[in-house]
């Protein structure tokens, strides 16, 4: 009897990238049969967050933690794509022993990486494995991707030099200064690595996007011209977390706390798993939420100067309400919850009491706002956040950007002012009925017929039959 397939994805560090790969192989496991073991490189122990997920795996799904790199050789300003790429490249000796047994156990049909990882294709190929791409983030940065190597060849200086703004195929126009952060010094180490990992883009027999149709049909439109060189692009999203992460206990007591408020009164606020700001930005924003007198949920994070300081472990080990301005807590008591470091984010979004999501627009937290029709405050902090921001303010316009001052803070009036916009303004109800459109659009694209269950049916079938 044939074996049933199976694929091996080796994600990239950092719970934003296991959260969609893992809800794309539970799709391949309950429709279609294809179960997957999930290969960890890291340089250490893994994170609170990430054990407990890995921990709640469905049947099916597997994973296997290599040992630990070491990174004392890098200088400790080495950038965090360095250090993602890094991790993946000096696993390759202990990938290959892993490949190599699933290899004779299973049928192993393709190997997914996500963003950083094409070295791991190399191991792949070595056994006649066809190697894919999962995408986590959205069609423009993708597309971004794509255009690159050309920009490189292009474009001497740095890019956040250029007067004019960056024109990416299918896109808005976007200010070099706003691109993705790796592109931001030439000269850096993360640069070299991320042009290297996308011109191995190619070597893909496909790219998984988690993304659809009508949330960014011109840059879907872009990437799914043929051109030689270039794998065909699976629009397939929105895939996000439906469950908790964890046992589903509500521990933060946030969903109790919902339960006695009003509908869409609450605004929740989120800056992803590794998101800090700094503690004169964390004072700010603390006096605007008072000041704008609307309730709110805010999962707060110890300050760091660093906008990314948390991205290997989202939990953090001081007590970050310690940071908080003095007598914050008592003066908002019933009308704010702040909850420290982690929340469930999901649940909080499906929640009716939920009205807005002031968020760092990584592409995991759109995908869930735009699910569950909930308004966004756009509050971009790094990687290509800035870029989801300006698709979501000026493409399709779903979000309040606050006003950054010259200072580089967003002041706590300008806070006060977006966040009472968004809950109780004019802006704020044309939001929500676009909001809610796309709502119903995800719905459509991931239901039976839709867009994206199409396209994932046809991929699957280019898995299953190798065509
Ligand atoms: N989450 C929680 N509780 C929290 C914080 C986060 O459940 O308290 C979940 C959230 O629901 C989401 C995920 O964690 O599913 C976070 O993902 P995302 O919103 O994409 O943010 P990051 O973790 O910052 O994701 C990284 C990059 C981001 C990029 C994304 C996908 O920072 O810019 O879009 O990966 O590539």
């Amino acid at each position: 009897m044939e074996k049933a397939s199976h694929i091996v994805i080796v994600p990239s560090p950092g719970i934003g990238h296991l959260i969609p790969l893992v809800e794309f192989a539970k799709g391949l496991k309950n429709n279609h049969n294809i179960s997957a073991t999930f290969i960890i490189s890291n340089d250490g122990p893994l994170s609170i967050s990430q054990t407990s997920f890995l921990d709640s795996l469905p049947i099916g799904l597997n994973y296997i933690i290599l040992p630990p790199v070491t990174f004392d050789d890098l200088p400790p300003d080495t950038r965090i794509e360095t250090r993602i790429s890094l991790m993946v490249t000096r696993s390759l000796d202990s990938l290959r022993e892993a490949f190599k047994s699933l290899v004779v156990e299973k049928n192993i049909v393709a190997l997914f990486i996500d963003l950083f990882g094409t070295d791991a294709f190399d191991v792949a190929i070595e056994y006649g494995v066809s190697p894919y791409v999962f995408f986590p983030s959205n069609a423009m940065s993708l597309a971004f991707t794509f255009y690159l190597p050309k920009l490189d060849q292009m474009v001497s200086c740095e890019y956040r030099d250029l007067l004019e703004p960056v024109q990416i195929p299918g896109c808005l126009p976007v200010h070099g200064q706003d691109l993705i952060d790796p592109v931001q010094d030439r000269k850096n180490d993360a640069y070299k690595w991320m042009l290297y990992n996308v011109k191995r883009y190619k070597m893909a027999e496909g790219i998984v996007v988690n993304t659809f149709k009508e949330l960014e049909s011109d840059a879907l439109k872009a990437l799914l011209v043929d051109e030689p060189g270039k794998p065909r692009v699976y629009p397939v999203g929105p895939l996000v977390q439906t469950g908790s992460i964890g046992d589903g206990v509500d521990e933060s007591g946030c969903l109790k706390w919902l339960d006695g408020q009003p509908s869409g009164s609450v605004l929740y606020i989120s800056f992803g798993s590794g998101g800090t700001l700094s503690t004169n930005q964390l004072n700010e924003l603390a006096m605007g939420l008072e000041l704008s007198g609307q309730k709110f949920i805010w999962v707060v994070r110890s300050p760091n100067d660093q906008p990314n300081a948390t991205f290997f472990d989202s939990h953090g080990h001081n007590d970050p309400l310690r940071f908080l301005p003095k007598g914050f807590l008592e003066r908002t008591q019933g009308s704010g919850l702040v909850v420290p470091s982690w929340a469930p984010q999901a649940q909080i979004l499906s929640h009716t009491s939920t009205g807005g999501f002031l968020t760092h627009c990584g592409w995991n937290s759109v995908l869930e706002t735009v699910v569950h029709g909930v308004p966004i405050i756009a509050w971009p902090l790094y990687a290509e956040q800035k870029m989801n921001a300006l698709y979501l303010t000026e493409g399709v316009k779903v979000a309040l950007r606050p006003v950054t001052s010259e200072n580089g803070i967003v002041g706590h009036l300008e806070i006060a002012r977006v966040v009472k916009g968004l809950l109780e303004g004019e802006e704020g109800k044309a939001i929500k009925s676009r909001i809610r459109d796309l709502k119903e659009a995800a719905a459509n694209a991931l239901g039976e017929g839709g867009c994206s269950t199409k396209t994932f049916e046809q991929f699957v079938s280019k898995l299953k039959n190798k065509i």
